[in-house]
Formats: structure tokens, C-alpha cells, sequence
């Protein structure tokens, strides 16, 4: 007999479900397969380049360190405004990682230094309803993210590239980096960062990219 009076026939498989845990827990019955797509280090139609093609929209703003901000805002507990020398202060991380750019280029093994996005995370604290990131830049162009992707090991907004100060046309003082999407999600002059619970497509993504962009997949264009 249950708490509420039901009475319960039988007894809890207790064995099997114990057995089930653990075959959850060891993954069994996955064929562990590699998707032969994400073993591959060039993703499909990519070709490699060692140079590093500049794509923008015709405006690279040049933006004094004296006056550049960064403003973290809309869902979180702890929104901020970051001046350059507070900006840097915080501790900063060195990732190194490959760029897929839609146009079909790739370049490996590019080192970066700047601000994880778990830091900033930890710093900010979202609420519990926001689920996107939109970034906004000095040129107007903005670009949409979820924040399960922002919130990755690998995702910065860096300062430096290869050890030096990230140049004007590459999009410093500071870029986004969000290695495992195509490089159009990796906004340049980063101005704003906004934590949404609806998203928000950006410039490309409301002019027939993929709202995604997973560069393993093919994610170029909408093509519905
Ligand atoms: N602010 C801003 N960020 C941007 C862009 C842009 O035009 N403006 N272009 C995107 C695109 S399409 C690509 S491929 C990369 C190019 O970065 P790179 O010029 O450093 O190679 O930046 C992305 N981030
Ligand atoms: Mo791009």
C-alpha cells in the first residue's frame, strides 16, 4: 500500500532498473561510431588557407581605447559596463582553434588570448529565462548565438591574436570567438552583448545565412 492509500501490486524491479542506470551511465548500446563529418579537422566544401582573408561590411571603425565600452545587459542579474583597463584587468585565457568562414575558407590552429565566456558568464550571472546571445557591434552588424553554445570552453572575446593586439581589420580591440560555428558568428568590434530569452537573427542571418551555422553540417544558407 502507497502514502495515498493505492495500493501498488507487485515490486519495484529494483535489479533491472539498477541495471538500466548503469547501462545509461556506460552509454551502452551507443555504437560509438564517429560522425565521419566531425572527424574530419577541414569541414566539408572548406579548403585550408595560411593567410587571413578581412570580410566586413565596408566599415571598420576605429574605436580609441580611451572611449571603448562594453556593455553586458538585458537578462542578467549583474548587468556591466567595462572600460578598456577594467575590461583587461579581468583575468584573461589563451585558446588556440581552427576558423571555418562561410565563404569556404579555413585557418587552423590560430591562438587567442582575452576574456572566456564562462568568465563573463560567472561575472554577469544570466537568469533563468534567457536563452539567447546576441552581439552587437560598433558597425551595426549584430549576430545571434544560444547561450548553451556561448557558454563553452572555447568561446572568447579576445584581445589578442597569435600574441599581439587584435588589428583594426581583424576587429579589435576586441572580437568574439565562437570556434565551433562558422566565423560570421564571431562578431568583430564587439559593443554589446545582450542575453535574450527570444532570438534574435543578425545581419547575415535575416539575409539567408543559417540561423546555426554548425560548419560540420553544412550550415551555410536557410535553404527552407
Ligand atoms: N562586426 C562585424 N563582425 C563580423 C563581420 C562584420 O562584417 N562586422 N563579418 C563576419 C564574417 S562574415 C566573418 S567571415 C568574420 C571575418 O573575420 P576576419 O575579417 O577577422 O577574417 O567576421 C565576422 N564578424
Ligand atoms: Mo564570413
Amino acid at each position: 500500500m502507497s502514502d495515498d492509500g493505492v495500493g501498488l501490486f507487485g515490486k519495484l524491479k529494483e535489479k533491472l532498473v539498477e541495471s538500466k542506470k548503469r547501462w545509461a551511465e556506460d552509454g551502452r548500446l551507443l555504437t560509438g561510431a564517429p560522425d565521419p563529418r566531425r572527424a574530419q579537422r577541414l569541414p566539408p566544401g572548406q579548403r585550408q588557407v595560411t593567410n587571413w582573408p578581412v570580410l566586413d561590411l565596408g566599415i571598420q571603425p576605429e574605436i580609441p581605447l580611451d572611449i571603448w565600452r562594453i556593455t553586458v545587459d538585458g537578462l542578467v542579474e549583474n548587468p556591466t559596463v567595462w572600460k578598456w583597463g577594467d575590461f583587461t584587468d579581468e583575468p584573461m585565457v589563451r585558446r588556440t582553434s581552427d576558423i571555418h568562414c562561410v565563404t569556404a575558407w579555413s585557418r587552423y590552429d590560430n591562438d587567442w588570448e582575452g576574456m572566456s565566456a564562462r568568465h563573463l558568464l560567472s561575472l554577469v550571472k544570466p537568469k533563468s529565462d534567457a536563452r539567447y546571445v546576441i552581439f552587437h557591434s560598433y558597425d551595426t552588424y549584430t549576430t545571434n548565438v544560444p547561450l548553451a553554445d556561448f557558454d563553452a570552453d572555447d568561446v572568447l572575446l579576445a584581445v589578442k591574436w597569435n600574441g599581439e593586439p587584435i588589428v583594426r581589420e581583424h576587429g579589435g580591440p576586441v572580437r568574439v570567438v565562437m570556434p565551433k560555428l562558422y566565423f560570421w558568428k564571431s562578431a568583430k568590434w564587439i559593443k554589446r552583448i545582450e542575453f535574450s530569452l527570444h532570438d534574435k537573427p543578425g545581419f547575415w542571418e535575416v539575409r539567408g545565412y543559417h540561423n546555426y551555422g554548425d560548419p560540420w553540417l553544412e550550415q551555410r544558407y536557410d535553404t527552407d
